[in-house]
């Protein structure tokens, strides 16, 4: 499942059923509109649907696990049953063990397994594929502050991801099961996430499949704020996702699927012109 196919990126499509995400909050806090906007995801070229329940955006606050768990299963059962692959974005052992009941395909957890004591024994349990991603922070409660000294980020993120593939393998997750994410924009400086972008290669030589988050976050919409002009981030997204996925990201998370859909098929024929 990990490998949707061996010569093209996986294209994640994010839904928030969140009040108050990055970009997206709000939006789709009633399941019915949920599922609408996953389907026009997938039919967009999307190849698995991350859904979230709680905003980690910086300035949230944490929502309770019921709440969390009454937004997403819903939800991923629904996807399931229609044949779609899914993926919960929680960082909560009870609802990634709720929404593996319901049928999800991936637990995704931004604290990389730290936040939640019992959440790899769930991860070993239910057998899934994780993704494991790199956020330095105390709490977990918001994306905010900036944790790393300047010219150390990447040695940080390159260090911290080996300690937590190596927890959660000890814990008992199959390493064929393990993904990494290096956190871009969390508790990072613009800096700190241009210097893991032009260092990819540094994950993407490691063990474990790679997935690359910069869909709208802040360093990108600098881009054009900085021109002067209204941001629209969607296409500084989609030359993200071209050139991780040319240099052998396993995944992008994306908001507007169409566009990263279209880069990551253009990088697949790019590598390989015998696919056309
Ligand atoms: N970013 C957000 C939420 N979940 N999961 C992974 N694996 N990687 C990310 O970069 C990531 C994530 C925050 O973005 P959103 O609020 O727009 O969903």
């Amino acid at each position: 499942m990990i490998l949707q196919h061996p010569h093209r990126a996986t294209v994640m499509g994010i839904v928030n059923v969140t009040e108050d995400s990055f970009s997206d909050g709000g939006r789709y806090l009633d399941p019915d509109a949920a599922l609408r906007h996953a389907r026009r995801l997938v039919a967009e070229g999307a190849d698995i649907i991350d859904v979230g329940g709680e905003s980690t955006r910086p300035g949230a606050t944490r929502v309770d696990a019921a709440v969390e768990r009454e937004r997403v299963v819903p939800v991923i059962a629904a996807l399931h049953a229609e044949g779609i692959a899914t993926s919960v974005d929680t960082m909560r052992a009870s609802v990634a063990a709720a929404a593996a009941e319901a049928g999800v395909d991936l637990i995704n957890d931004v604290s990389g397994g730290l936040a939640d004591p019992e959440m790899r024994a769930v991860m070993a349990e239910t057998d899934l594929p994780v993704c494991l991603m790199h956020w330095k922070a105390a709490t977990f409660g918001n994306a905010s502050g900036a944790a790393h000294a300047p010219g150390s980020v990447v040695e940080d993120v390159r260090r911290a991801l080996a300690e937590l593939t190596a927890a959660a393998i000890d814990a008992g997750v199959r390493p064929e099961n393990i993904t990494v994410d290096p956190g871009l924009g969390f508790a990072k400086t613009a800096r700190d996430n241009w210097e893991l972008l032009h260092n990819l290669h540094v994950f993407t030589a490691g063990e474990f499949p790679v997935l690359v988050g910069a869909s709208r976050k802040r360093f990108l919409n600098a881009i054009r704020l900085a021109r002067g002009l209204d941001s629209h981030p969607d296409p500084a997204t989609a030359a993200v996702t071209a050139i991780a996925a040319q240099q052998g990201a396993w995944c992008v998370r994306v908001h507007d699927v169409a566009v990263s859909r279209d880069a990551v098929d253009v990088a697949q024929l790019w590598n390989h012109p015998e696919e056309s």
